[in-house]
């Protein structure tokens, strides 16, 4: 049983809005609709503890000759959010994979807005101009005011989540996959005939075990784990979730004491996925999600990590801490009603690091 509610305060306009919270949130007669359109903050259960729902478009960009998505140039569209540490998995395999030029992206605005007039449901918006917000770009490809439109245009029966990433299909005009743990993957291997990279494998198959070994729990306890401590509603869940993120830090403090990179001296899926939450983390889950028994700045070795992953040429432009600020602080009223962006602690990643001490 889910406890519904949703992101309805935008920072602009909190006033307006508040009778159409009302009605979606105390009138009956809309619950199907507010039923319909969950974001992640509605996803609490009973016991007051953040439980993220599985993604549902699953298909794969595949070589083999029968595959009805090929790895064409110029076919798909990567939709993502600058906040997104999901989405920005993405797109930091696009720049790495040198993908980019074949396979485009586009970037919504930060903040969450109103999505239609007939509901409240706050998500994922397009800027109508270019100039509105540096960085996010109208939709140009469909002509969405929204992310929930695509899934709209993509299923007439879609009753999940609007989330980003988006691998679209253009000729299709479909979504693919919305699964940024198996989007990553296609960009590793499908697309090698067109990328300007093709020999970076960053899930070489010896290594696979341990890379998904280290995928669970990072993934559990560090990636989900920062959500699981922000969006839980009771004490107890918000504990649990400190003390497993706390643990799954101290592990990788302990790991990268040793060697260069989570999962040997060889940069691999794992760092990548780990990388996309450290780099938020003291900039804003510190503060919004109250993971602030300890900074990343104070684990010597996971923040001299975090620097060197930044410093791979293409990562840095996936990082606009002004999107990552922006959203978190602006786009969830139930933990930040005023929307107040905290001024720190603007940290320098591309300030000298101490990685190179291990051998590759
Ligand atoms: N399992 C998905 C999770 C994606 C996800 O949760 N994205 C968030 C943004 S960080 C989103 O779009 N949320 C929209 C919402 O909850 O309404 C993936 O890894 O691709």
């Amino acid at each position: 049983m889910f406890c519904l509610r949703s992101p309805l305060f935008p920072k602009t306009s909190s006033f307006n809005l508040f009778p159409l919270f009302f009605s979606h949130h105390f009138n009956c007669n809309h619950k199907h609709i507010v039923e319909m359109a969950r974001s992640s903050l509605d996803e609490i259960s009973d016991s007051g503890a953040f439980t993220r729902s599985a993604s549902t478009f699953r298909q794969f960009v595949s070589k083999d000759p029968n595959s009805q998505f090929p790895p064409e140039s110029g076919r798909y569209h990567l939709y993502i959010s600058y906040a997104c540490p999901w989405a920005c998995r993405c797109l930091a395999y696009l720049k790495i994979k040198g993908l980019d030029k074949a396979i485009s992206f586009s970037v919504v605005k930060p903040i969450w807005g109103r999505t239609k007039e007939t509901d409240g449901y706050m998500g994922w918006v397009f800027p109508e101009l270019n100039t509105e917000v540096l960085g996010a770009e109208p939709d140009h490809l469909n002509g969405a005011k929204s992310v929930r439109e695509l899934y709209e245009i993509a299923s007439t029966n879609y009753t999940g989540k609007f989330t980003v990433p988006i691998l679209w299909d253009k000729k299709l005009k479909t979504i693919v996959n919305n699964e940024s743990s198996e989007i990553i993957r296609m960009f590793n291997t499908e697309f090698n005939n067109i990328a300007e990279n093709p020999t970076l494998d960053l899930y070489p198959s010896e290594l696979q075990a341990q890379i998904d070994e280290t995928n669970e729990w990072t993934y559990h306890d560090i990636n989900n784990g920062v959500y699981k401590c922000g969006f839980a509603k009771k004490q107890e869940p918000y504990i649990e979730a400190t003390r497993e993120l706390y643990e799954a830090l101290d592990r990788c403090e302990d790991i990268l004491s040793k060697q260069r990179y989570i999962c040997g001296n060889k940069l691999t899926e794992a760092d990548i996925r780990l990388f996309v939450t450290l780099i938020r983390f003291d900039e804003v889950y510190a503060v919004h999600f109250k993971c602030n028994k300890k900074l990343i700045r104070e684990y010597p070795n996971i923040f001299n990590y975090t620097k060197d992953i930044f410093q791979i040429p293409g990562i840095s432009s996936t990082v606009n801490m002004e999107h990552i600020k922006l959203h978190y602080y602006g786009s969830h009223p139930s933990i930040n009603p005023f929307g107040i962006v905290p001024e720190g602690p603007n940290i320098d990643y591309s300030a000298p690091h101490d990685r190179e001490r291990f051998s590759a």
